[in-house]
Order: structure tokens, then C-alpha cells, then sequence
């Protein structure tokens, strides 16, 4: 398995604002909708991604060319993991023979049969639109700390719930432990994993009607992975995963009621989108 490992600092935005959105998934023309509905000013705002841009949904590779845009901020969710993975053999050779799973990544099978409308089979590679985009994604981090005191918010792809929460005690990993991986720019493998591919948070802890939105020591979280029809904030995670290419022709035969959300983080408001639908407003 490949991965970065790494945490990114961010100061405050003291210009202008700052938003999160949920996992992309192609979903690229729900993303632009989003952006004029909030009047996003490109030349002060900034957009943080939970990561997952890509499969799924129709416009993976111009979501992945999001990671060029200086306002543009993502952390690696599990499927950017599962692209690097399946394209190993290719960045170790340049060659790129037939369109197999090798390593048994699960890649193709869970969404990213997109790439082939990228490749070349006479060159046996890839183009060069999408070869730039791939080595970008090697450059994004698990987690971005954002901002210091009562302003620091994190963004992380799916959650900080730590395997042993019911015998230590303490549910999640806390501001301090974050502080600690990024003074030595190491993430231990157990967190990396829970980054990557935790469901522990939405699917088990958050159905007890209980569950407290905040945790103590743990600045507010954003994240996605696991999706719902409206953000939900259990134990300083803010999930905004809302399911927004389940509204893309294909998905139709699942309910209605997912769309893409981009949250306001000073603000705690949030908007979302659904393809065939206009913007809806919702405060949390
Ligand atoms: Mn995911």
C-alpha cells in the first residue's frame, strides 16, 4: 500500500471565507453550482475537500484538476488510495499493458473504470492530462489543521475514531495527538487506517440518540466517507457527506434526497445540491 502520511498547517483565512464540501465523487457541475449560490470569490475564499473526489460520478478527472486551483484544499479519502495503488505498476515501469487489477486494489470494481477513457493503448499509457493529475494526488495530505484557538477546524476523509475506543476510554484522538503526528510529520498506521476507511463514528457510535456533538480536546472535524441526506455532528466530527452522485442518472433507482453539500465554516451553514434540482437551504 502507498500513502503520504502527511499532516498540512494552514493558517486562518483573514480575508475571506473558508468552505468544506463532501466527497465529490465527479460530481463537478454539482461543485460549480454550489460555488455561485455562496457567491465563492476565488481571489479571497478557500474550499476544502474531504477527499473522494473521484469515481462514481460523471467528471472525476476535472474534480481531480481541482488540486491545481491555489483556493483549492483536499485530504486523500480512500478511493485517491485505491487509484494509487492500482496504478503502481504503471508509475514503476511507464508502461501500462492491459487495464488489470494486479494487486487486487478493488479500484476497478469500486468505481474507477473512468480511467480507461484515459488511456492510450497503442503508447501503453496513460495520457498526459491524466498522468498530472495522478502524481498530484501523491502530494495530498491525510489531515489539514486549519487555523489556531477557538478558529482551528480540521479536515480529514473519513474519521479520528480510535479501533480501541470501547476498552481505553477515550473515543477519538484529540487536538493534542494531531499536534504530535504533525511535529514529526508521522501518522501512525492505526490512524492512517480509521483516515482511509473509519465507519465506526456514523455507523455504530451515532446511532445511540446520545451521542454528543462535541468532544472535549477535539476541535471541530469535517469529514465524509459514509454518506447521509443531511450533515451530522457527533463527537466533533462535522460529516458532510450527503450522497450528492446519488442523484446522477444511474443512481436513480436509490432514494431520492441526497445532494452535494458545501458547508460554511464560521457560519456552521450549509447548502446542497442534487443534478435535476435547485439549491436547497438548510441550517444545521
Ligand atoms: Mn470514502
Amino acid at each position: 500500500m502507498l500513502s503520504t502520511c502527511s499532516i498540512r498547517k494552514l493558517p486562518s483565512n483573514s480575508s475571506g471565507k473558508d468552505y468544506v464540501v463532501g466527497d465529490l465523487h465527479g460530481c463537478f457541475e454539482l461543485l460549480e453550482k454550489l460555488l455561485v449560490a455562496v457567491s465563492f470569490d476565488k481571489t479571497k475564499d478557500r474550499l476544502f475537500s474531504v477527499g473522494d473526489l473521484i469515481d462514481r460520478g460523471p467528471d472525476s478527472l476535472r474534480c481531480l484538476e481541482l488540486l491545481f486551483e491555489p483556493w483549492f484544499y483536499a485530504v486523500q479519502g480512500n478511493h485517491e488510495l485505491m487509484m494509487l495503488d492500482f496504478f503502481v505498476p504503471y508509475l514503476n515501469t511507464g508502461k501500462l499493458e492491459r487495464f488489470e487489477d494486479l494487486e487486487d486494489t478493488g479500484f476497478l470494481e469500486y468505481g474507477g473504470q473512468w480511467v480507461k477513457n484515459y488511456f492510450d493503448p497503442e503508447q501503453q499509457m496513460m495520457t498526459s492530462a491524466f498522468n498530472r493529475c495522478l502524481l498530484e494526488i501523491f502530494k495530498m495530505p491525510l489531515i489539514l489543521l486549519v487555523g489556531e484557538g477557538e478558529h482551528r477546524f480540521h479536515v480529514i476523509h473519513a474519521e479520528l475514531v480510535k479501533p480501541d475506543y470501547r476498552q481505553s476510554g477515550q473515543i477519538a484522538w484529540l487536538d493534542s495527538d494531531i499536534d504530535g503526528w504533525l511535529e514529526y510529520q508521522e501518522i501512525p498506521l492505526e490512524v492512517e487506517d480509521r483516515l482511509y476507511w473509519g465507519r465506526t463514528l456514523m455507523t455504530v457510535i451515532g446511532n445511540d440518540h446520545d451521542c454528543p456533538k462535541i468532544l472535549e480536546g477535539l476541535s471541530p472535524t469535517f469529514c465524509g466517507h459514509t454518506f447521509d441526506k443531511a450533515p451530522r455532528k457527533l463527537y466533533s466530527h462535522i460529516n458532510i457527506d450527503t450522497g450528492g452522485f446519488m442523484s446522477f442518472n444511474g443512481y436513480a433507482e436509490f432514494d431520492k434526497g441526497y445532494g452535494l453539500t458545501l458547508y460554511d465554516v464560521h457560519e456552521s451553514h450549509w447548502v446542497s445540491v442534487a443534478y435535476e434540482q435547485g439549491i436547497a437551504n438548510a441550517n444545521v
